[in-house]
């Protein structure tokens, strides 16, 4: 499965487009099958229908597991590194994992869930939360994680959109010098709910809860009930290949987010491939992705993809800048990480530290290094070779998303000649392709366009749950036979890719996609906002932060508190994630005749760019954009 030098990723590459069925068969042949296949691939993208080993039978979990038990059951799967450095850490054996996920799909069986159940889980990065999201998949019940930053109403619109009749959560969270009380949340958050028939609540800060007779449970309880029933093991559900794994929500152009669906086998297929070609994991390598298992980095590359491949994954409780700026390499100190993945804003915030917390540490132990969720500009990539790989480690940067499931265009480590700033190339089997406004193709090197995808992958995501129409028009109705990423890229004159950022409506802060949509339908929530609009702006450490116009003219007294009030609005109807960095009121948004929020002209503002705004002509009253233009924040 693994490539090993350039021409074979070339040997690699041709044939998976030559022959997409035997290149995917013989990486599917890696894994463990109850039954194979009896279809490798049907696919169109028009309706779109994609089904990868139809037939096949399988449980994700008997390969991130059981089939490691007997060859390397005492060598540490997760290694959790809590939030306060001063206590103890806790190291899970691959035994040990099994054991706790058998005893946890045990303790969801007792609690009435079965087999294609949709189960919501709202818990801080605890060992628990990789328990809860296995034991989900070995009883056959579809986990939907939600990030512990979301609000109650986001949490809410989530349960409801999957119908879950479960919630895993704990009694609170801890990241850094900060307390989130994720029971109490949880509870705010089912008040709508009323499919929820259980909450499995585990002891983790000891925050007071209140807990509901009847519905809420203690996770430690039920375990000590399946100990004294004398449970041991948990037979996986036999799954197939196309049934659903899991639920993932992402924000899109339009206000409500989607639920991101993705099956069984493929996925795994794809996180393990991926996984194990782009950071060329050798057995015995300490491995550390900085993610949050509630977004799609964390699934595939905390989870499933380290697991299925027999690794040892870091799992991080806290944030990089606690106690101080030097908790990063700490942990690559401590545990002696071999790879390390993070993320551009979190290089850049510690970038901007300067020297000084790398003193004393030893980063030797580091042999390749990772980045995801957005562009790493050059001057982060720099510093990232140097002062963290000391010039020694490959970068691989990889580009993909929560609908692509795993790595599409990514550096291999030591195999891909790299250059700063780019993604580099297609990893076999992924055939992008860039289009010009029109959907037709742009061929050669020296272009840019719009990224799309021509071919299935294993990984790609199968639906939008509960609304199949919106996965068709959100990724496959834009351009004909191919798969919209929402991205723009260039292909230099080497043929490598650089990703260029998002040309629709979706905001990339922090490396979190926040849709403009969303965080208007927030702001206009406030009792005195008329309207808003929000764009994105240049953000050094953020890449990008969130700018919002707003319409507010019964805005009486000081404007600070109102912009106050603003934040607390979104921070409550979504989550802090999404708060707005600048709010700017103002007395009208520059709307053409037809009524169209003019964007392009409110974005140049935001940037700071007001030499050339373009053509206002066809707007309804060009006089709003001096307003706005004289009151720039
Ligand atoms: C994995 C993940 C997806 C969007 C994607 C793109 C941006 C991700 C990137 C990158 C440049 C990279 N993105 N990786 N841009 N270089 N290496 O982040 O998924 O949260 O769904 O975001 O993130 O804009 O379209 P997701």
């Amino acid at each position: 499965m693994k490539i090993k030098s350039f021409p074979e990723y070339e040997q690699a590459y041709k044939k998976s487009v030559e022959q997409p069925e035997q290149f995917w068969k013989e990486i599917a042949d890696n894994f463990l099958w109850r039954k194979k296949w009896d279809k490798i691939l049907s696919w169109n993208f028009t309706e779109p229908k994609i089904e990868w080993f139809k037939g096949a039978k399988l449980n994700i979990t008997e390969n991130c597991l059981d089939r490691h038990l007997e060859t390397m059951g005492d060598k540490p799967a997760i290694i959790w590194e809590p939030n306060d450095p001063t206590e103890d850490h806790r190291v899970l054996t691959y035994k040990q994992l099994y054991d706790k996920v058998c005893q946890f799909a045990n303790v969801l069986k007792n609690n009435g869930a079965k087999k294609g159940d949709r189960i919501c889980i709202y818990m801080p990065m605890v060992p628990e939360l990789a328990i809860a999201v296995l034991a989900c998949a070995r009883l056959g019940a579809i986990h939907s994680v939600v990030f512990g930053g979301f609000s109650a109403q986001s949490i809410a619109d989530r349960i409801l959109d999957a119908e879950c009749n479960i919630v895993i959560t704990t009694d609170g969270g801890v990241r850094g010098d900060k307390k989130i009380p994720m029971k109490t949340v949880i509870d705010d958050a089912l008040v709508r709910c009323p499919s929820v028939q259980k909450v499995i609540v585990l002891t983790h800060t000891r925050t007071p809860v209140s807990m509901i007779k009847g519905r809420d449970v203690w996770w430690e309880d039920e375990i000590k009930k399946i100990e004294t029933q004398g449970k041991k093991e948990f037979i996986a559900e036999e799954m197939d290949a196309e049934d659903m794994l899991f639920i993932l929500y992402t924000s899109g152009s339009t206000g409500k987010p989607k639920g991101v669906v993705h099956t069984c086998g493929g996925y795994m297929v794809y996180a393990g491939y991926t996984f194990t070609n782009a950071f060329q994991y050798e057995p015995g390598e300490v491995y550390f992705c900085t993610a949050d298992i509630g977004w799609i980095t964390g699934h595939s590359y905390i989870v499933y993809g380290p697991l299925s491949q027999g690794a040892t994954t870091v799992m991080f409780e806290g944030v990089p800048t606690w106690p101080d700026a030097g908790r990063f390499w700490d942990i690559v100190d401590k545990y002696k990480v071999n790879i390390f993945y993070t993320a551009p804003t979190a290089i850049r915030s510690l970038m901007s530290f300067g020297d000084e917390p790398l003193n004393g540490k030893d980063l030797s132990s580091l042999t390749k290094l990772g980045s995801v969720g957005e562009p790493l500009n050059e001057e982060a990539w720099h510093w990232f070779d140097e002062r963290i790989g000391k010039k020694k480690c490959p970068i691989v940067d990889t580009w993909w998303q929560t609908e692509t499931g795993g790595f599409m265009i990514s550096p291999i480590a030591n195999v891909t000649p790299l250059k700063p700033g780019y993604a580099t190339l297609p990893l076999p089997g992924v055939q992008p392709v860039l289009v010009d406004e029109k959907g037709e193709e742009i061929q050669g090197n020296g272009v840019s366009g719009n990224l799309c995808i021509k071919f299935p992958w294993p990984g790609m995501l199968r639906t939008t749950y509960g609304d199949h129409e919106r996965c068709r028009t959100t990724y496959f109705a834009t351009y004909k036979d191919l798969y919209f990423t929402g991205d723009g890229c260039l292909r230099d004159e080497d043929g490598y890719y650089r990703i260029t950022g998002r040309v629709d409506d979706v905001l990339n802060v922090s490396g979190h996609r926040i849709g403009t949509a969303e965080v208007e339908n927030a702001i206009n929530m406030h009792s005195s906002v008329v309207e808003s609009a929000v764009v994105g702006y240049p953000h050094d450490i953020k890449g990008q932060g969130v700018y919002a116009f707003v319409v507010c003219p019964n805005q009486h007294g000081d404007p600070e508190l109102a912009r106050k009030d603003i934040m607390m609005t979104v921070s409550r109807i979504i989550g802090a994630i999404a708060k707005p960095d600048k709010i700017q009121f103002v007395t009208g948004l520059p709307k053409t005749r037809s009524g169209k929020i003019m964007r392009r002209i409110l974005r140049k503002i935001a940037e700071g760019d007001t030499s050339n705004l373009g053509d206002i002509s066809t707007l309804l009253d060009p006089g709003v954009v001096e307003d706005i233009k004289a009151g720039a924040l």
